[in-house]
Formats: C-alpha cells, sequence, structure tokens
C-alpha cells in the first residue's frame, strides 16, 4: 500500500509514521498562541523533526469544539509563513490542516504536499478538485457536524460501521474528482461529533477499517475525550495518549498526529518491537 503525496512516497507496511502538530493560532485548546510568531512555529517544526516527525501539519484555524471560524485573509496571514518558510527547511512533508481550497491552493504552491481536511464531508468538490491538481496528499477526515454543533448530543446507531460507509462514499466521490485512492488516507476523527463513548468504540474498532487498503490517521493528542474518561487536565493527558498511540499502531494505524513527537515516537517504537516478536 502506498501513500503519495506529491514527490513524497510512503510505501506501507513500515514503521509507524509520527505527525507533528504547529498550531499557529491564538486559540487552539493546548497550545493556542504558543506558535504565532512564525519564527517561532518554524522552530518548533524544526525540532520535531529532529524527534523524529515525519511529517508536519500546520493549521492556521482551530477545529476544537466551539472554536470560532477565522477567516480566509487571516488564516492565509497566519499559515503562509510558516509554510513558506519550512519549504526550504526541513526534508520531510508538510500538511496544511485546512478547510478551506483557497487556503490549501496557496499552501500547495508554496510547498505543501498533503491536504489534512476535517471537513471531507463537504458536499462541493473544490477542494479536491485543487488535490487533485496537484497530486497532493489528503488526509479524509470523518467530522459529524461543525465545530460549533458537533458536540450537541452527537448521535450514531453504529460508529464504527457509519464511520466505515463514510470513508467508502467519500473514496468513491475523490475518485470522481480526480483524487486517486493511493493519494488519500483515512481518520476516524476522535472527538469530532463524538461521545467519549463512540470514541472508545472507534479505537476498540480500529482494525476493521484496514480492510479498506488506505493509510489510516489518528489523533487524540491531549484531547478531552482523555480528560473525560481518565480526569486528567489538558497538560496531563500525554499517558492516556501514548497508550492511545500504542494501541492504534498494534491496530494497523499508520500515522499518528500528535503534540508530543518525542514521547509518541518513543511509544511506536515501542509497541512495533514487541510486535515483531508476537507469537
Ligand atoms: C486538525 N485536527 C485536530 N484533530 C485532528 C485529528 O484527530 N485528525 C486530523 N486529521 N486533524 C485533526
Amino acid at each position: 500500500m502506498t501513500f503519495r503525496a506529491r514527490q513524497f512516497s510512503f510505501a506501507f507496511p513500515q514503521p509507524t509514521l509520527v505527525m507533528g502538530i504547529v498550531n499557529v493560532t491564538p486559540d487552539s485548546f493546548s497550545d493556542g498562541g504558543h506558535f504565532l510568531d512564525p519564527a517561532a512555529a518554524v522552530a518548533h517544526a524544526e525540532k520535531q523533526v529532529e524527534q523524529g516527525a515525519e511529517i508536519i501539519d500546520v493549521g492556521g484555524e482551530s477545529t476544537r469544539p466551539g472554536a470560532q471560524p477565522v477567516g480566509e485573509e487571516e488564516e492565509l496571514r497566519r499559515v503562509m509563513p510558516v509554510i513558506e518558510q519550512l519549504a526550504g527547511r526541513v526534508k520531510v512533508p508538510t500538511s496544511i490542516d485546512t478547510t478551506k481550497p483557497g487556503v490549501a491552493r496557496a499552501a500547495l504552491e508554496a510547498g505543501a504536499s498533503i491536504v489534512n481536511d476535517v471537513a471531507a464531508s463537504r458536499t462541493d468538490d473544490a477542494m479536491w478538485r485543487i488535490v487533485a491538481q496537484a497530486q497532493a496528499g489528503y488526509v479524509c477526515m470523518h467530522r459529524q457536524g461543525t465545530p460549533q454543533t458537533m458536540q450537541v448530543n452527537p448521535v450514531y446507531t453504529d460508529v464504527v460501521a457509519e464511520v466505515g460507509d463514510f470513508f467508502v462514499e467519500r473514496l468513491r466521490r475523490l475518485n470522481k474528482s480526480g483524487v486517486s485512492a493511493d493519494q488519500v488516507a483515512l481518520d476516524v476523527g476522535i472527538g469530532f461529533g463524538k461521545t467519549v463513548e463512540h470514541n472508545l468504540q472507534l479505537l476498540a474498532g480500529l482494525r476493521s477499517f484496514t480492510k479498506l487498503e488506505r493509510p489510516l490517521l489518528f489523533g487524540v493528542s491531549r484531547k478531552s475525550f482523555i480528560g473525560k474518561l481518565l480526569g486528567a487536565d489538558v497538560a496531563d493527558r500525554l499517558p492516556g495518549a501514548l497508550a492511545c498511540a500504542g494501541w492504534a499502531a498494534a491496530a494497523g494505524v499508520q500515522i499518528i498526529r500528535t503534540h508530543d513527537v518525542a514521547e509518541t515516537v518513543q511509544a511506536v517504537r515501542m509497541t512495533e518491537a514487541i510486535l515483531a516478536r508476537r507469537q
């Protein structure tokens, strides 16, 4: 199985990839305001690469529940200096975390290779045509609702089956818009229109998505479901996230998105060492 993202190509199976998060936002839930200065954001990304990140995900609009939408101009103002500088400074692919086709296009032109789209449930295909034209990688994430509404009583009959059906239908639509399957990674969207119970069911069911034969991407870093389940404040959720990362790697997830790169690399390498000796 191959994941193609412009000049980059990942042939799986290979050790789990860690994607480092760089939020260029004033209001993200755990690191909002830390990397608003482009120089600080770039230095943080470089540190993550040194720690073993093999993809850097740059975002300029918070996706946390209840976050206020950001206009395109402001989002571009936040992310573009970072994307432009990273293009010349890191050897790993840069991903643009955006729901806006205009931001995706500008970021791809400036050197990004992947579009991380938490609004893959979109109805029009402008975003996908841009991804197709650039031959970029595309993260197709499941979300029920919008950041403003998604945590207001999310309902599923069978969350694992419904997310699986969403992926099948999106792969078909992406293909129709010119995005081939080998450009797509799938993400169940932990915390995006899901209760703690839904998130746990998706974690427990991760292996079922491997039958789609696309790389699976997964993010739980510092998320509130860990806090709700274990009573941990946002600064104290790393052990819970590392347990999920190890579990996900064992279940066949290929890419883990995290704020805590060094710790996550260690967790997944440990898991892989055990898996290699499983009888
Ligand atoms: C932007 N963002 C926040 N959480 C995320 C997650 O779990 N997956 C992806 N793909 N993006 C996310």
